[in-house]
């Protein structure tokens, strides 16, 4: 951090809050602290990283939805890239803003077109079958090791073009990327400790030669070639898919399988009613987003719901708040599978919107599917285990027992 930013601000027009987003105690339980900076109002000013934060759904779309004022090319994350050197080369679309964004994005906009999703789905379908079929016949399982690593891991790489060797790389990297995005705290450390042994994994596999023709990642280099985007880029778009990839869907199939063993008479009513799986994948989402936090900076001398924000200015925009926000949602605690939240904050919103939105949503149906047709009822057998992550709201462990129509 430079000086310049380090010293305590005087010209702060909003509640200041002594919340920490980054401590173990928001990680475990973040709940609490979102209502406390909803209720504070529409912006906050939060001491201990000095930057503002949002809460509310409504400030959280405004943000998101002003890319120009609110701008993404000097990180999303604390880091501001205009100060301090980022810890890997930007991305060429979460880290970048128009016309450098827009060129990166149409292309992997296409790839992941609901278009693609039919091609890919069939394959999909099988294989959230094949793993269902087996967790039922096994009876006890771990929903976190058992099945919400184990299906993204097989049909996402499978998608891209990826060998089978060295697969678990991707959760390593994924988990450090998005403690990246937070401040260098035990958590960040941890992660990066364990991802160090497999560093170089990550961008060896960014090269042609390791993606299958036809898959996401060689499409990225045909677009190369017909120059659509410069060869040197490629690599880098190809990396966005593994950072991105995984770890996300990882996560929103394991808080879904949380939600639904938390909430036995939802779980009865999709397990009636398959064809809910979809709209059950989306309410997980909202009530236990994957993705908790995103950053943007401030791009010029500005107000922001009367607040006036300085250029440089970090802003964290809490989408998980924005997700539980009263103002927005009836009873936004609880969990109900036939609420269908459109306008849910957790694949963000405006240009920067997920772009993979549809393989999440793909996964998250076909699994949730596959189990509703099989198990009649789960029970939880153990105390579920968190795992801390800066931005990603993950378990470590979730026994269930599933019981079989
Ligand atoms: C988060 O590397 C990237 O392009 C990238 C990394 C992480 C994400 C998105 C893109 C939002 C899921």
């Amino acid at each position: 951090m430079s000086e310049t930013q380090t010293q305590v601000r005087d010209d702060i027009d909003a509640p200041r809050l002594d919340i920490d987003p980054f401590s173990d105690d928001f990680l475990n339980m973040p709940y609490p602290y979102h209502e406390q900076m909803r209720e504070a109002g529409p912006v906050v000013w939060l001491e201990p990283y000095q930057l503002w934060g949002v809460a509310r759904h409504e400030p959280v779309k405004a943000g998101l939805n002003d890319w120009q004022s609110f701008i993404s090319s000097a990180g999303v994350g604390l880091a501001n890239f205009r100060t301090e050197k980022p810890f890997r080369p930007p991305s060429l679309i979460l880290e970048a803003d128009p016309p450098l964004h827009t060129r990166s994005r149409t292309v992997l906009s296409r790839i992941l077109s609901p278009k693609m999703m039919q091609t890919v789905k069939a394959e999909f379908e099988v294989q959230a079958n094949k793993l269902v079929d087996r967790l039922v016949e096994q009876g006890e399982i771990d929903a976190i090791k058992d099945l919400a690593k184990v299906f993204p891991l097989r049909v996402f790489p499978d998608a891209l073009g990826l060998a089978e060797e060295g697969r678990e790389t991707l959760l390593l990297y994924g988990d450090m990327v998005f403690n990246a995005f937070g401040p260098r705290n035990h958590v960040f450390l941890d992660s990066v400790k364990r991802y160090e042994p497999v560093r170089e994994w990550i961008m060896d596999h960014c090269q042609r030669s390791e993606l299958r023709p036809g898959g996401f990642g060689d499409l990225v280099y045909q677009a190369a070639d017909a120059g659509e985007i410069p060869p040197e880029d490629a690599p880098l778009l190809v990396r966005s898919f593994l950072s991105a990839g995984v770890d996300t869907t990882v996560n929103g199939i394991g808080n879904a399988m949380y939600c639904l063993a938390m909430f036995p008479d939802q779980y009865a009513k999709l397990a009636a009613a398959p064809a809910l799986a979809r709209q059950t994948f989306e309410e997980s989402l909202r009530l236990e987003s994957a993705v908790q936090t995103f950053f943007r900076t401030v791009n010029k001398p500005l107000e922001f719901y009367g607040v006036p924000m300085r250029e440089n200015d970090k802003v964290i925009f809490f989408l998980a708040a924005a997700n539980r926000d009263g103002r927005q949602w009836p009873n936004p605690e609880v969990f109900d599978i036939e609420r269908k939240p459109v306008g849910h904050m957790a694949f963000g919103s405006g240009i920067h919107g997920c772009v993979g939105q549809t393989v999440a949503r793909l996964e998250g149906e076909l699994i949730l599917s596959a189990l509703a047709k099989r198990v009649k009822r789960i029970e939880i057998t153990g105390e579920p285990m968190r795992r801390l992550n800066n931005t990603l709201r993950a378990l470590e462990s979730l026994p269930l027992r599933l019981i079989p129509h």
